[in-house]
C-alpha cells in the first residue's frame, strides 16, 4: 500500500469510529450470539465526505486489483449507494438485485440490462459469514451472470473470505477488523483490553456460510462477553464514550473513586450550598431540581459552580424536559434559570421522540454539555413499557446526536449495551424500601451489582440523615466497593 493511501485509510478508520459506523460493547448478532464489536455502515449516507472517501478508496482498490467487469452490483441495502458511486466513477453499468421478486409484472430478480455470460463485480459493506454476498451471487448466477470477485469495505475476519471462495468468488477488502483495531489502538482511541477482547472473540467465532460456527460450539466463544458494559472499568469506558461529558465524568469517577450522586432536593439556596460543601469531596455528581429553590439567584449558581470546581464534581439539573424541540430549547437556555449556562448535564424524557435531543442541542452556543435520557423510572406504576424503553435507548445510541447523550437513567443492567454511556440509577436508600409517594428503593450493593448502575442517586438517604456528611461517606464507600467487586469478577 502506498504511504499516502495508508494514511488516508487510517484517517478514514478513525472517522468511521467517530461517526459510530462501528462500536465496541456487547451486541446481539444476526447469528444469535453476542459480539464485542458492532458495525453499522448505514450511517455513512449521512456523511457525504465519508461516502466520497470510501467510494474513492473502493475505486482505487478495484483499479489496483484490476477487477475489470462488465457490471457492478451492490448487496442490498447498505452497499447500494456505494455501488452507485463506483458505477458512476468507473462508467460501469450497474445491476440491482431485488431482495424479494416483484409479486406482479415481470418478476425480475435483477434489474438492469445484461446478457448471459456478462461479468459482474459485487460491492458489499461489511462481511461476517459472507452469506449476504452469496445470496446476491446466487441470484446473479441464476440469470447466467458470471461472478468472480467482490470488493468489500470491512472484512470482520470471521471466515467470510473462505466461505465465498468455496463458491468461486474472491474477496477484496478495504479494511480488515485487525487493521481498524490497530489503527484505533495506535491513535490511543481504545485500550489494549478492547483489542484483546475483540481478537479473542474473532479467533473463536469463525462462522460457516450457513451461519453455524466452525467447530459447532456456540458455548465456547472466548471474548464474546469480555466487553459487557458492567464488567469494564470506568477508565476503559471513558475511552469508549462518544460524549465528551461522559468521558469527563467517567474519568472523574475513576480518579476520585466515587460513583455517588447527591440529589440535593432542598428548597433553600443556603442549605443546598451547605450540603454541597459537606458532601462535595465524596460525590461525582450533584443533582438539582432548581425549580424547588425558593430563593434562587445568580449568586447561588456561581457559588454552586465554585464548589463544583473546588471539590471536583459535575452539576446536573434533573429538569426532565418533555416538550417539542423549540420549547425545550427555550426552557433550557432562557427564563430565570438559564439552565444551559451552568448545568453540565440535564435529564430529558424521550416521549417527544428524537427531536428532544436536537431541541436541547440547538440551545447551546459552544458550551460542553450533555443529556441523560430517561429509559425507565423508579416510581411504582410508571407507564414505561419495554418498547418505550428500547426506543429510548435507540435515541441514545443511534443517529447524529450521540455525542450529546452522556447516559441513560434506568433501573436495569440489560437496558442498554453500549459501554460508552453512563447508567444513572435513582431510588437508593439503605434502610427503606418505599416512601409514601410511590418511590421504590434498593440498597447500594443491589443497584450497582444487580441493576447495573454506574452512578447511584441518593437524596433523602443523605439529606435526612442525622449526620449527612457521614451518610455521604457511607454511601460512597458502599457504592464504590460494590463497583470494584463488580469489575473484578
Ligand atoms: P430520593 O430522596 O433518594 O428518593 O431522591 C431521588 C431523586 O432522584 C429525586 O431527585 C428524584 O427526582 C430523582 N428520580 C427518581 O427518584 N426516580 C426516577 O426514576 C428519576 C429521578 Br428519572
Amino acid at each position: 500500500m502506498l504511504a499516502e493511501t495508508s494514511n488516508q485509510m487510517k484517517a478514514l478508520a478513525l472517522k468511521l469510529f467517530e461517526i459510530n459506523a462501528f462500536k465496541f460493547g456487547d451486541f446481539k448478532m444476526k447469528v444469535g450470539i453476542n459480539s464485542p464489536v458492532y458495525f453499522d455502515l448505514r450511517v455513512i449516507v449521512s456523511y457525504p465526505d465519508v461516502m466520497q472517501t470510501v467510494s474513492d478508496l473502493l475505486v482505487e482498490h478495484i483499479k489496483s486489483q484490476e477487477l475489470n467487469s462488465k457490471h457492478v452490483c451492490g448487496v442490498p441495502y447498505t452497499a447500494l449507494p456505494l455501488a452507485t458511486i463506483v458505477s458512476l466513477q468507473q462508467s460501469t453499468p450497474m445491476l440491482v438485485r431485488r431482495k424479494e421478486a416483484k409479486a406482479y409484472g415481470t418478476k425480475k430478480l435483477i434489474e438492469g440490462i445484461f446478457n448471459a455470460g456478462d461479468t459482474c463485480l459485487i460491492v458489499e459493506d461489511v462481511v461476517t459469514s459472507g452469506s449476504s454476498i452469496l445470496d446476491t451471487v446466487r441470484d446473479l448466477q441464476s440469470e447466467g451472470i458470471v461472478v468472480t470477485d467482490a470488493v468489500v469495505v470491512v472484512d470482520r475476519e470471521q471466515g467470510g473470505a473462505a466461505n465465498i471462495a468455496k463458491h468461486g468468488v474472491r474477496m477484496h477488502s478495504l479494511f480488515t477488523l485487525s487493521f481498524l483495531l490497530n489503527t484505533l489502538r495506535e491513535a490511543g482511541r481504545i485500550e489494549k483490553s478492547t483489542v484483546d477482547a475483540v481478537a479473542k472473540y474473532i479467533a473463536s467465532a469463525q462462522i460457516n456460510s450457513d451461519g453455524s460456527f466452525v467447530g459447532g460450539d456456540k458455548a465456547n466463544l472466548d471474548g464474546a462477553n469480555d466487553l459487557v458494559r458492567t464488567r469494564l472499568t470506568y477508565e476503559t469506558r471513558a475511552n469508549l464514550a462518544k460524549s465528551p461529558l461522559a468521558k469527563r465524568l467517567f474519568n472523574l469517577m475513576a480518579n476520585k473513586q466515587t460513583n455517588l450522586c447527591l440529589a440535593a432536593d432542598l428548597t433553600k439556596a443556603a442549605d443546598i450550598l451547605d450540603m454541597a460543601e459537606k458532601c462535595g469531596p465524596y460525590i461525582c455528581l450533584l443533582k438539582t431540581h432548581v425549580d424547588i429553590v425558593e430563593d434562587f439567584s445568580d449568586s447561588f449558581i456561581s457559588s454552586l459552580q465554585t464548589l463544583a470546581k473546588q471539590h471536583n464534581f459535575v452539576l446536573m439539573e434533573d429538569r426532565k424536559f418533555a416538550d417539542i424541540g423549540n420549547t425545550v430549547s427555550l426552557q433550557y437556555s432562557k427564563g430565570i434559570y438559564k439552565i444551559s449556562s451552568w448545568a453540565d448535564l440535564v435529564t430529558a424524557h424521550t416521549l417527544p421522540g428524537r427531536s428532544i435531543v436536537q431541541g436541547l442541542k440547538a440551545a447551546l452556543e459552544g458550551e460542553e454539555r450533555g443529556v441523560f435520557l430517561l429509559a425507565e423510572m423508579s416510581s411504582s406504576g410508571n407507564l414505561i413499557d419495554d418498547k418505550y424503553k428500547e426506543t429510548s435507548v435507540k435515541i441514545a445510541t443511534e443517529g447524529g446526536d450521540v455525542d450529546f447523550v452522556a447516559g441513560v437513567v434506568c433501573q436495569s443492567s440489560n437496558c442498554f449495551a453500549f459501554p460508552g454511556l453512563i447508567q444513572l440509577t435513582p431510588g437508593v436508600k439503605i434502610n427503606e424500601n418505599v416512601d409514601k409517594l410511590g418511590q421504590q428503593y434498593q440498597t447500594p450493593e443491589h443497584v450497582v451489582k444487580q441493576l447495573g448502575a454506574d452512578i447511584a442517586v441518593v437524596g433523602r438517604g443523605i439529606l435526612q440523615a442525622s449526620n449527612p456528611q457521614q451518610a455521604a461517606i457511607n454511601y460512597r464507600d458502599r457504592l464504590w466497593a460494590a463497583y470494584t467487586e463488580r469489575v473484578a469478577k
